[in-house]
């Protein structure tokens, strides 16, 4: 029982520099956080060491008495979280529990509608080189040119004319509120099952902060490490009635062995967000996230929709003569991690891109609040307005640094 720092000092050294970035910048990617000692503890335990396939009571190993408790513990917790009738626990990551959702009610060439991807849907909604768009027939509804929101009654007419099977209502770069009724009424009107992928989300409706689609959706799907701050993984929210179909699909169908450290950590995480201090905590992300909007738009930024009601802010750099790839490079030499990401009916490919997605859970649990980030969000502007001076970015890299100091996470 050697420690990795003797038995592997190259990886030890490569995770020692990944805590230090991660200590020493600003995670502003809106799909990333920062998950505490005990989501880490649980994931890094020896129940790695364990098989389990099959479910609670009714496996294929043996010695799995305290497995099944923690499975039981995580399904519980999460069903009461966001007041489901059924969960599987099971799925790796989001992309396998839609998958699963697929798998149970769709045949092959079944026809979806779901968001286009390049105004903020996700890859596993259809995406033509992911597998759902080669097994499925899909459709896309996006937003509207003039408000960059969801059109409603478009999705109603796209609905009405391709006659989907499923529709899936969720995005990963979407910055406003979801109407998940709406999209019920819709699926109700043409027959079709309603699916939400509320990834992104997770954290801000288990909180109370946006709408649940539980009322609405046949199945919600979802990841673990957004918003909801657990470990990498997904999970699946149904009606009762379809979760045996659910279960089968996951395991046998499309899984093996669940990974039972991750399900502990789910649990860990799942438990921590039914505290009250979970909900302050998504109530600052959002505004926090709100204070970004307000700087970048006062510095006369392009921000998608005009705003943001979530944890995310979209913008367009092109404005500044940016690419999307420049501006995250630009930030990223300052210290303050973004991504790239396509803006509804972006000229650019998605490599390139005219924007950034900007957010807010990992900068707000390691306790930024909106003074700190105004200042974080003014350092964003005058990197992107003066992209040729590169002394102001070490300068407000150093300034980046000592705000971590200020905010530490691992060396709390
Ligand atoms: N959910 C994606 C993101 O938003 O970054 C990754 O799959």
């Amino acid at each position: 029982m050697k420690p990795l720092r003797d038995i592997d000092p190259e990886i030890w050294e490569c995770i020692q520099r990944e805590i230090e970035r991660q200590e020493y910048q600003l995670e502003m990617i809106a799909s990333e956080n920062l998950a505490d000692l005990a989501v880490m503890e649980a994931e890094g335990s020896p129940l790695m060491n364990k098989y389990a396939e099959g479910y609670p009571s009714a496996r294929y190993y043996g010695g799995c008495d305290f497995i099944d408790e923690v499975e039981r513990l995580a399904i519980e917790r999460v069903k009461l979280l966001f007041g489901a009738e059924y969960a599987n626990v099971q799925p790796h990551s989001g992309t396998q529990a839609n998958m699963a959702v697929y798998f149970a009610i769709l045949n092959l060439g079944d026809t979806i509608l779901s968001m286009d991807l390049t105004h903020g849907g996700h890859l596993s909604h259809g995406a033509t080189v992911n597998f759902s768009g080669k097994f499925y027939q899909v459709f896309y509804y996006g937003v509207s040119k003039e408000t960059e929101t969801i059109d409603y009654e478009e999705v109603r007419k796209l609905a009405l004319t391709y006659k989907p099977k499923l529709i899936v209502a969720g995005a990963s770069a979407y910055p406003r509120t979801i109407d998940f009724e709406a999209f019920s009424e819709i699926a109700k009107e043409v027959k079709a099952y309603l699916m939400a992928d509320i990834a992104h989300i997770a954290g801000l409706i288990a909180a109370g902060i946006h709408p649940s689609p539980i009322p609405y959706a046949d199945f919600v799907t979802s990841t673990t490490h957004k918003t909801l701050r657990g470990p990498r993984g997904g999970f699946i929210l149904c009606k009762e009635r379809y979760g045996e179909l659910i279960d089968k699909v996951v395991f046998p169908g499309i899984q093996g062995g669940p990974h039972m450290n991750i399900i502990a950590a789910k649990a860990v995480c799942f438990k921590e967000a039914l505290q009250p201090e979970f909900k302050e905590y998504q109530q600052q992300i959002v505004k926090n996230a709100k204070t970004i909007a307000r700087i970048l738009k006062e510095n006369k930024f392009r921000v998608i929709t005009g705003g943001t009601d979530n944890h995310l802010i979209l913008i367009d750099v092109s404005s500044q003569g940016l690419t999307g790839a420049q501006a995250e490079k630009l930030l990223e030499s300052a210290g303050i991690t973004v991504n790239k990401n396509s803006i509804p009916f972006d000229p650019l490919p998605p490599k390139i891109t005219s924007g950034i997605r900007i957010g807010t859970p990992a900068i707000t649990t390691r306790g930024l609040k909106e003074k700190e980030v105004e200042e974080v969000a003014i350092w964003i502007c005058e990197i992107l307005k003066n992209p040729e001076k590169e002394n102001l970015r070490k300068e407000i890299k150093e300034k980046v640094r000592r705000l971590c100091e200020r905010f530490p996470f691992y060396r709390r």
